[in-house]
C-alpha cells in the first residue's frame, strides 16, 4: 500500500508563524511524524509540498495508478481551487482532506471546500495529529474494499 502526502500553499511556514492557530510543529517535523507513523504500520509515502496550483494538479495526476490514497491538505486553495477538485475526481483515487485548524470556526471565506465533494472523507481542527488520523482512515477503507 502506497500513499501521498500532500500538502499546498504556505504549510512549508508551519513552526515557523501563527503557532496559534497551526501549532509549533514545523513542516519538517510533520513530514517525519506522518513517515514514522507509516513505517510503523508498514505503508509506503511520498510526500509532495507546492505553494503553485498547478504544479499540486500536475503531482495529483501524477499518481494515477502508482497511489492507493491521497491525504491532502490544500491549504488557501481548499476554498478557491476547481482545478484541484477536478483533479482528485479525474485519477479517482481515494483521498482525505486534512486542515490543521478547523476553518469553519474563522472566517466565512473559509467555509467553502471545493475538494470536499471528491473526498471520502475531512479530517479538521485535530492539529498535525489529524493527518495520522487520515492516513489510518485510507487504510482503514483499502482493507474494507479487499
Ligand atoms: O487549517 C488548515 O490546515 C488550513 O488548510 C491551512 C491554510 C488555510 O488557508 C486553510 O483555510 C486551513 C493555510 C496554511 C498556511 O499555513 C501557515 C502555517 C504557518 C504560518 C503561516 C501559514
Amino acid at each position: 500500500m502506497k500513499l501521498l502526502i500532500i500538502n499546498g500553499p504556505n504549510l512549508n511556514m508551519l513552526g515557523v508563524r501563527e503557532p496559534e492557530i497551526y501549532g509549533k510543529t514545523t513542516f519538517s517535523d510533520l513530514e517525519k511524524m506522518i513517515a514514522l507513523h507509516c513505517e510503523k504500520i508498514g505503508v509506503e509515502a511520498d510526500f509532495y509540498q507546492s505553494n503553485h496550483e498547478g504544479a499540486l494538479v500536475d503531482r495529483i495526476q501524477q499518481a494515477y495508478g502508482n497511489v492507493d490514497g491521497i491525504v491532502i491538505n490544500p491549504g488557501a486553495y481548499t476554498h478557491t481551487s476547481i482545478a484541484l477538485l477536478d483533479a482528485v475526481k479525474a485519477v479517482g483515487i481515494p483521498t482525505v482532506e486534512v486542515h490543521i485548524s478547523d476553518p469553519d470556526l474563522r472566517e466565512p471565506f473559509r467555509k467553502v471546500s471545493y475538494i470536499r465533494a471528491a473526498c471520502v472523507a475531512t479530517i479538521k481542527g485535530r492539529g498535525v495529529k489529524g493527518y495520522l488520523e487520515a492516513v489510518d482512515l485510507l487504510i482503514a477503507e483499502a482493507r474494507h474494499a479487499d
